[in-house]
């Protein structure tokens, strides 16, 4: 459609951006890392969001260039904020199942590291189970390729599609990200049940990360009293328009300095 085939010129036109949201150590709300978003200014109908764009992208094929786009332009932002003196903030970019089957998902991570100056340890890849990945063989290539490399990797919108908690045991993850619908749920108007069920399961997430020795991320994080729920829970990192909003690289460097 008419999406797709404006996508197919996006790149080439420079109408893709980043901004980057951070996720913060809670209670202080100190910085750890900055997660990389990508944004369409289309020419005429503005702003497009990526839950409209990025599956286009994978339906189309275009999701390989494009993911390769994010991850330059995010490892330069890093390289620069690094040299800014925010060198212990780490980069979080997000990457789809499909790119994860490419058979050179990994050296292309690596050649990427290399050109920007990154680290390899400064970086961390955020998949999503929306699809069954277990036993793809090209997945497993892929994973273990980034982590030889020095790479971590974060298990995003956990309690939501594929994953579940056995995922925990196969995949080399040293971050799980809480899915904001659990967040959401923990305060306000909402059933009582339910909230006593969402609670119940952030304390078994923050019990399971522990033994693991996960980091466990709570996602959208909007109120005080929120995260005031999700610290009595245990939870330690947590990322949300309370902390900040994802924010264009002009802004980061002010935001940062704030919050540091
Ligand atoms: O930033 P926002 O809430 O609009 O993001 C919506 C969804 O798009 C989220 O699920 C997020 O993970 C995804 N997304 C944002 N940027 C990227 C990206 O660079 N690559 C991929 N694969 N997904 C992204
Ligand atoms: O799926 P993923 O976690 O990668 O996407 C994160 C998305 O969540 C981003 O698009 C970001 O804009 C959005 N987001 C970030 N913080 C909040 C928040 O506090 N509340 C809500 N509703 N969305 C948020
Ligand atoms: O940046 P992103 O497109 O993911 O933001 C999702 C929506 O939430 C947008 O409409 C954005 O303007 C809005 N938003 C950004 N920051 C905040 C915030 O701090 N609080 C609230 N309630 N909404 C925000
Ligand atoms: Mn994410
Ligand atoms: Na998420």
């Amino acid at each position: 459609q008419v999406l797709e085939r404006d996508l197919r010129h996006a790149l080439e036109r420079g109408e893709l951006f980043l901004e980057f949201q951070p996720i913060c150590t809670v209670p202080d709300g100190r910085p750890v890392c900055l997660e990389a978003l990508v944004r369409w200014r289309h020419p005429e109908f503005g702003l497009v969001r990526p839950d409209v764009f990025i599956p286009i992208a994978e339906e189309c094929g275009l999701i390989t260039s494009l993911g390769e786009w994010v991850l330059e332009d995010a490892l330069r932002a890093a390289g620069r904020w690094r040299a800014a003196g925010f060198g212990e903030v780490r980069l979080a970019v997000n990457v789809s199942p499909l790119q994860l089957m490419q058979p050179h998902f990994a050296e292309m991570v690596g050649r990427e590291l290399g050109r920007s100056g990154v680290p390899a340890a400064a970086l961390e890849l955020e998949v999503t189970e929306g699809i069954d990945l277990r036993g793809r063989l090209q997945v497993s290539h892929s994973v273990d390729g980034v982590r030889a490399l020095g790479v971590g990797l974060s298990l995003d919108d956990f309690g939501t599609g594929f994953a579940s908690l056995s995922r925990l045991n196969d995949l080399p993850v040293g971050v799980v990200k809480i899915d904001r619908v659990f967040v959401m749920d923990l305060t306000g108007d909402v059933e009582r049940t339910r909230r006593r069920y969402v609670r119940t399961l952030i304390a078994a997430m923050v019990a399971v990360a522990g033994t693991l020795g996960l980091d466990l991320v709570a996602e959208g994080v909007e109120t005080p009293e929120q995260a005031r729920e999700l610290i009595a829970l245990g939870c330690t990192r947590a990322q949300g328009f309370l902390y900040a909003p994802p924010l264009p690289e002009a802004e980061l460097l002010t935001a940062l300095t704030r919050m540091t």
